[in-house]
């Protein structure tokens, strides 16, 4: 993978992601309410759950809990996606995962721009789920034309804002106040305007195409669309939310409530309906309302091995197969039951996910252990560390992204009525030609991270006969 290291990029992520945050707060005061919600149940959640809060503390994630958030923006051309990876690697943030979300009938693929090592991780992992149109799905050759040239039109970066990219690439930093406009620079990219490129009569045709095509052609820029804090207790925040005035997405995606959580869960908040200001032609004034921005919580749970993953799949689509859950709610308590029975096929048991290889596993040295270490080492196998409490293990948090959660996201947001076909074709060696680099395979990743930590038990028990 193309792979820069900008030294301060910790730092400039870190303020980027709060200049985000701050941002997003004032333009969608929802999210700001939801901010203080999650904040809540994650205190009460830590003060009650000492298990948790000292898995946490052994992996390092308590400090970061809190200041936690991904994101999601969806480009229009190549050259775009191309800048924009540019832009994210200033901030450490590297392409991970390929996504092709045409197999939920939605005309894009993307991946997500993230830290990738345990300490950038540990400092702010802040995330940037990226999707890309992909032409190939507008079947008006008319309207493709239309889209072409409009997004031909527009420029999304700031001159200043790619001279600060080039600075940060010649010289690998940039300097305190050069960060401090780089980041007002790059906001401005994804910044919320109620003017809009086209016309009222294109939006439409734009929107009866696909939603989404209107929500990306037609504005200035790529707008961020949500903001998503990190939750320990995804129920406790969906059930919260209409208490405080929040309507949340009928049923939360992804896996069942579990006793130790597994990938990543998801709920969000529908899309606010925001006024616009489309181009007028004949100088009549042309107004119209588009929903494009929402909120979203998550939790997060175990990375699962390959062999993990295929059971949730067989599992998720054995229970979509017996209840699909409606948008009105109308049956949410069914999916959710008949998920959860489901899922009983999925181990909930730290020792058993272990044993049968069904999640990547950060080690570490208990503190028996650092004191069998200082007196000189000891000697067995990492089974038997283990079980001598020298060694633990901890689930490996899944940092990324979930197709069939993610389509069900776009659908809350997008709305009924755009059940348009479309043909799944995966293509990520095209999405690689136009981002201009390589995207990092997630099991390969999470495999390594779990090697790396053995590696580092190993060499500083140095048992003698270490069978792994
Ligand atoms: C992105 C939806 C995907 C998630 O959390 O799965 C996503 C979008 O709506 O642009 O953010
Ligand atoms: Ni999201």
């Amino acid at each position: 993978m193309l792979k820069k290291t900008i030294i301060n990029a910790d730092a400039i992520r870190q303020k980027f992601s709060n200049a985000m945050s701050k941002m997003y707060r004032e333009e969608v005061p929802a999210y700001g309410t939801l901010m203080d919600i999650v904040s809540d149940v994650n205190k009460t959640i830590l003060a009650k759950d000492k298990a948790l809060a000292d898995a946490l503390d052994a992996t390092k994630g308590i400090e970061r809990i809190t200041e936690e958030r991904h994101g999601a923006i969806r480009l229009g051309t190549a050259q775009e996606l191309n800048m924009m990876r540019r832009i994210f690697e200033v901030m450490g943030m590297y392409p991970v995962g390929y996504y092709d979300l045409s197999v939920a009938d939605i005309p894009v693929h993307s991946t997500a721009f993230r830290p990738i090592t345990k300490k950038a991780l540990a400092f702010n992992p802040f995330r940037i789920f990226t999707s890309l149109l992909r032409f190939e799905f507008i079947n008006d050759p008319k309207l493709l034309l239309k889209v072409k040239a409009t997004l031909a039109e527009r420029k999304i970066f700031s001159d200043k804002a790619v001279a600060l990219v080039e600075k940060a690439e010649r010289r690998g930093e940039l300097n305190e106040q050069d960060s401090n406009d780089f980041v007002l620079e790059i906001l401005e990219t994804f910044r919320w305007h109620s003017d809009a490129k086209v016309s009222l009569e294109l939006y439409n045709k734009l929107h009866d195409s696909h939603r989404l095509i209107a929500d990306i052609v037609s504005f200035k820029g790529p707008h961020i669309n949500h903001l998503t804090p990190r939750t320990l207790d995804i129920d406790a925040v969906q059930t919260l939310m209409p208490k405080y005035g929040i309507n949340p997405k009928a049923v939360i995606e992804g896996p069942p409530s579990r006793k130790h959580p597994i990938l990543l869960r998801q709920t969000s908040f529908k899309a606010l309906e925001e006024q616009v200001n489309f181009i007028s032609i004949d100088n009549k004034k042309s107004q119209g309302m588009h929903t494009a921005r929402f909120g979203e919580i998550e939790q997060r749970g175990a990375a699962l091995t390959t062999k993990g993953q295929a059971l949730y799949d067989a599992l998720l689509n054995k229970a979509r197969q017996l209840v699909m859950p409606n948008s009105d709610g109308s049956n949410a308590q069914e999916y959710s039951d008949n998920l959860a029975a489901v899922f009983k096929d999925f181990p909930d048991d730290i020792t058993e996910m272990h044993d049968q290889e069904l999640a990547y596993f950060n080690y570490s040295i208990t503190d028996f252990g650092k004191s069998a270490a200082n007196c000189g080492g000891d000697e067995g196998q990492l089974s038997d560390l283990i079980e001598r409490g020298l060694v633990r293990y901890d689930p490996i948090i899944y940092e990324d992204f979930l197709p069939v959660s993610a389509a069900g996201i776009f659908e809350s947001n997008l709305g009924e009525g755009n059940k348009q076909k479309i043909i799944t074709r995966s293509n990520r060696v095209e999405f690689e030609d136009d981002l201009g680099g390589k995207t990092l395979n997630l099991f390969d990743h999470y495999a390594m991270l779990e090697a790396e930590s053995i590696k580092n038990c190993i060499s500083i028990l140095k048992p003698s006969t270490m069978v792994m």
